[in-house]
């Protein structure tokens, strides 16, 4: 009989597994996530190679730097620094791979070249959250971050291990300190290579946000928007986010 009450602890409306676009709002009671939070650089192709001629296993998957030839009027793919052309990314039957047929693999931003930036599953800004009041929501953070945001910060030494932490900013918590993500405050960050579940109680309606709350990370994208509809609110506004880097 107790089971039967706990159930709904235990079910959850999975928004998105590691890696994966969220794309969805969760109309659940309890929604879930599950975030990689990864240094990746801009205006780049994350694709996987089958071609031989270098020092990578077949069929890895790689970040090939890009840039827009508005001659070709397709990009130019440098390969350890060297300009490929579009012929020498191979697919697993052989043939040459566009980054144009690939286009949800990109990740161009702004035009900047080769600025590193911080990604959940793949975005940046990171994913939206859209639930309903009342909702549970549980984000599963993993970092696999590996290095600091921002080296000049290393008169804060203690503070420059490679972690992170999310605060989720607007919600009430009440209740949840330890669940509100102010590294060194709160809670502890995460460390690298590992991970926490974050879970907080979806209870005041708003379009609210969240971000790193850990050095400067979130200047390198690590925010995004978290929207609680209240009751009878219709999902036909758009959220709109300026990214906070230059
Ligand atoms: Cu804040």
């Amino acid at each position: 009989m107790i089971l039967i009450f706990l159930l709904p602890l235990f079910q959850a409306e999975i928004i998105c597994e590691y890696d994966e676009p969220c794309l969805r709002a969760c109309t659940d009671s309890v929604c879930e996530y599950f975030w990689n939070i990864e240094h990746r650089y801009s205006q780049t192709w994350r694709t996987s190679d089958f071609g031989e001629k270098r020092s990578y296993p077949k069929g890895a998957m790689r970040d090939f730097p890009l840039s827009w030839n508005s001659t070709k009027k397709n990009f130019d793919i440098f390969q350890e620094g060297i300009n490929v052309g579009i012929n020498d990314v191979i697919d697993e039957n052989g043939r040459a791979k566009n980054p144009l047929d690939e286009l949800e693999k990109l990740l161009l931003l702004d035009g900047q070249q080769m600025r590193k930036v911080i990604t959940i599953n793949g975005q940046v800004p990171g994913p939206n959250i859209v639930v309903n009041k009342g909702a549970l929501v549980k984000i599963t953070v993993k970092s696999t971050l590996h290095e600091e945001s921002c080296k000049s910060f290393d008169s804060l030494h203690y503070l420059t291990f490679p972690a992170v932490s999310l605060h989720w900013h607007g919600l009430h918590q009440y209740d949840n300190y330890w669940n509100d993500g102010a590294a060194m405050f709160s809670q502890c960050p995460v460390d690298a290579f590992n991970s926490f579940t974050y879970v907080m109680k979806a209870e005041n309606a708003g379009t609210h946000w969240y971000h790193s709350h850990y050095i400067i990370q979130r200047a390198d994208g690590l925010h995004g928007a978290f929207i609680i509809l209240d009751k009878g609110s219709l999902l036909n506004k758009q959220s709109l986010r300026l990214p906070l880097w230059s």
